[in-house]
């Protein structure tokens, strides 16, 4: 079998300009208020996309890497930027695929995530036998890459994840506690007893989404008493938005103004060991 494999991640844009077009295909075509575009507009130009996009970079960081680690044909697919997983799916064909690894950079299974990721692979493999993984929240060597950045910690260390909408709790949707199974795997790698979970980066959907959020959490950490945390995102792998925004800038601001020191992790990014878990999953995916 010829072999490739379509590495996938959440996409983000290039330049201030194209974030109308992103923010609606995060939408899938429900309309955007005038308001929330130009808070996204605000973030980003903060975030300082025109001169670097972090997560476009990383995650071609990680491409290159993993394909000099398993010596594979690697394509990167973009969920809701370019290139489209589609076209990943079209290039690793067109080298000469017949067999496609599809690996998204998100750990966690949610029907309102990963599948999502498969429901735009799995139409443009074209005959090609697709072997996709679904979650590797579980996956030893990245417990142990993430215990190795917690080890030690005198702070109270807060695990976070990207919130869903609630009403996936009702759907059966293993999210919630595959999320919970990482971090009690990664405090116990690590010696940890000291930690909490809560939930970052909610969006204005007009429906409950799971709690509690990192800035109600930190509220209730302070009168708890705790004056350091350190802040383990769980549910990302790499410096973007939802980091650099909402816990660097917004956690950040809200622990300041309860007198709360706040740290986080460096994210895996395209840490040799990071891609070195990625390989293994793709070899044992294949094997
Ligand atoms: O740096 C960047 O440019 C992109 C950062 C980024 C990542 C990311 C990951 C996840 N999301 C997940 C779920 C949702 C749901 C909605 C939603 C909305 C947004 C918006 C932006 C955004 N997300 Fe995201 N997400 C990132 C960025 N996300 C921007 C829209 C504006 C806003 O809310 O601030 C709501 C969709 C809707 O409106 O119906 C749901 C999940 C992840 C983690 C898994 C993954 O990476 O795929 C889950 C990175």
């Amino acid at each position: 079998m010829s072999d490739a494999v379509v590495l996938m991640a959440y996409g983000s844009p290039e330049r201030l300009a194209d974030v109308p077009a992103y923010y609606a295909d995060i939408r899938g075509g429900r309309p955007v208020s005038p308001e929330h575009l130009a808070d996204l507009v605000e973030r980003y130009r903060q975030l300082g996309i025109e001169e670097s996009s972090p997560l476009n970079a990383i995650t071609e960081a990680t491409r290159a890497a993993l394909e000099r680690e398993l010596g594979l044909p690697i394509f990167t697919g973009m969920k809701h930027w370019t290139p489209h997983i589609a076209e990943a799916a079209g290039s690793a064909l067109a080298a000469g695929a017949d067999r496609i690894v599809g690996l998204v950079l998100a750990p966690h299974y949610s029907a309102l995530s990963i599948k999502g990721y498969r429901d735009q692979l799995e139409p443009a493999v074209d005959g090609a036998e697709l072997r996709f993984v679904e979650s590797w929240h579980d996956e030893p060597a990245f417990i142990e890459l993430l215990a190795s950045r917690i080890r030690g910690a005198d702070a109270h260390v807060v695990f976070t994840a990207h919130s869903l909408p609630a009403r996936i709790l009702d759907l059966g949707d293993p999210y919630k506690d595959q999320l919970l199974e990482t971090c009690r795997e990664v405090a116990k790698a690590a010696g940890v007893s000291d930690w909490s979970f809560s939930f970052q980066s909610e969006s204005p959907t007009g429906e409950p989404w799971l709690g509690p959020d990192i800035l109600d959490h930190l509220e209730e950490l302070h009168a708890r008493g705790v004056e350091d945390v350190l802040v383990c995102p769980v549910g990302f792998v790499s410096d973007h938005l939802e980091i650099r925004w909402d816990i660097d800038v917004e956690a950040q601001e809200k622990a300041r103004a309860l007198g709360m020191r706040l740290e986080r992790i460096e994210m895996p990014n395209s840490d040799p060991a990071f891609v070195r878990t990625l390989a293994q999953n793709v070899e044992r995916t294949l094997r």
